[in-house]
């Protein structure tokens, strides 16, 4: 019955949404996890819980056309999923990269329903973004981007409607232009986006929130173990906003990261990653992570980000983009003793790789569960922005700690209740799923 019900589901997801691998590899995870679930509970079955899951409620694309510096007009592609509504406004962060299409875009969206009812806040699921690079653009022309992006997508967002955040190539410069814009155009000063700037309505610790969640939920992992991260060598891809304070936290906690990565390859210092280097290069200057070799000279660079997993650790930390750790790095990273996994990008691993994990006793946390701390912070956020007050660091730190040990019980006991111990890929999905199907079922035909 459950293999029965994944093929039925899969079949019709391609079929209504040609070409889009990615998402149908989120979806079929997630069915894969939940088949059991709905076998258990008819009335989900009947109200085609499912079915209507998999298909966003509403789905925007438009034409965002803007000056370059040359005064040469370019024309990108826009895109908002507003994916689920069933437990709060659509939630979920704005991505600008080359390779953003439809697919990507829902397989975020997807992805994030689930995440979402994972961090205890009343916040739905959506997704958003562009295929403009901002990689080697000046501020102004970034600024133009911003503004001309926002100006068809104000008609669709909202502090009670869509609350969009950052993503890849979405920081605080790019949430600064598009908050401005959207003020602009509807004279309201309101919450519309989270991850904004501390002196206009932005919270203490959402740009640490992402990678240090992701450290505290790794945390409660090795303890599983019997383990903490004293001593621990780790690997951290990428070198954005998530893997810098993946970084910064797992050295708090004792362990050493000895390599981080951009998209043209990857350093390792076996001193320990200077974190100061990094923001400085990544974060300041907005420059390439080889430079660090030229300010660190014992360390090394390597041309190719692929082979960062070849690197020897304890615990790695993929934290730049999906798809990131296939089967044979999976493999070369179980070979060298790795201990846990822990999913700070989206979908870093493939299905091949976490059945290596699962299969030879990784501890393995999925990205819904893993990097949910950044939106939670998000979540946060507007409850500040609702209540027109700021907390300090140390209390909203506090709750992120409160909540990614919520989401950690809420995975394993999940998992447990439905035959799959320490599986918390089952867990996340479970859990998630059925927070958002009991307010479906709640709702009415929606
Ligand atoms: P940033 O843009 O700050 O950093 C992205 C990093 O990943 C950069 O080092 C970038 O290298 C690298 N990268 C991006 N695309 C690729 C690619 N195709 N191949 C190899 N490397 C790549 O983004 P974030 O740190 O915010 O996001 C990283 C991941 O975390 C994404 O999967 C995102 O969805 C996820 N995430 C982010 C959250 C947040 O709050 N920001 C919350 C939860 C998840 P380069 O500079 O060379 O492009
Ligand atoms: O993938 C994610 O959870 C994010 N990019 C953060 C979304 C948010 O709304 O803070």
């Amino acid at each position: 019955m459950s293999k029965e019900f994944v093929e039925r589901m899969m079949e019709t997801v391609v079929a209504r949404n040609p070409g889009e691998t990615e998402f149908h590899q989120a979806v079929r995870e997630v069915a894969e996890s939940v088949a059991v679930v709905i076998d258990k509970n008819p009335q989900f079955a009947k109200m085609k819980i499912f079915e209507r899951m998999v298909e966003p409620e509403r789905q925007m694309i438009f034409r965002v056309p803007w000056m370059n510096d040359k005064n040469e007009v370019q024309v990108n592609r826009g895109f908002r999923v507003q994916f689920s509504s069933a437990i709060g406004p659509y939630k979920g962060g704005i991505r600008f990269h080359p390779s953003v299409y439809l697919g990507i875009v829902k397989f975020l969206g997807f992805e994030q329903i689930f995440k979402n009812a994972l961090t205890t806040t009343p916040i739905g699921g959506g997704k958003g973004g562009s295929d403009f690079d901002p990689k080697g653009k000046s501020d102004n022309e970034v600024m133009r981007f911003c503004q001309a992006f926002m100006t068809e997508l104000f008609r669709h967002v909202g502090p009670d409607t869509d609350v969009p955040a950052g993503d890849i190539g979405v920081g605080g410069r790019e949430i600064g232009f598009m908050f401005g814009q959207y003020k602009r155009l509807t004279n309201s000063y309101t919450g519309v986006l989270t991850g904004k700037g501390l002196e206009w309505g932005g919270s203490l610790v959402r740009t640490e929130a992402t990678g240090y969640g992701l450290v505290y939920f790794v945390t409660r992992m090795l303890e599983a173990k019997g383990k903490s991260w004293k001593g621990l060598d780790v690997v951290v891809s990428g070198s954005g906003n998530v893997a810098i304070y993946a970084v910064e936290k797992a050295h708090q906690l004792g362990a050493r990261v000895v390599a981080v990565s951009d998209s043209n390859g990857y350093i390792v210092d076996s001193k320990g990653i200077n974190i100061d280097t990094v923001k400085q290069i990544k974060e300041v200057e907005r420059g390439r992570i080889k430079e660090y070799v030229q300010r660190h000279p014992s360390a090394k660079y390597h041309e190719g980000c692929a082979d960062i997993w070849s690197v020897p650790c304890q615990v790695a930390l993929p934290s730049a983009t999906q798809n990131e750790i296939d089967e044979a790095a999976a493999r070369q990273l179980v070979k060298n003793g790795c201990l846990a996994v822990g999913e700070g990008a989206n979908m870093p691993s493939t299905p091949e790789a976490i059945q290596v994990f699962l299969d030879n006793n990784v501890a393995f946390g999925p990205a819904k569960a893993a990097n949910a701390g950044g939106v939670a912070t998000s979540a946060l956020e507007m409850c500040q922005n609702s209540m027109r007050l700021s907390w300090t660091f140390e209390e909203v730190d506090a709750r992120l700690k409160l909540i990614m040990n919520s989401i950690y019980e809420q995975c394993t006991k999940a998992a447990d209740a439905y035959g799959q111990k320490g599986n918390l890929v089952a867990g996340a999905n479970i859990a998630g799923f059925l927070k958002v199907a009991k307010a479906m079922m709640a709702q009415g035909l929606v």
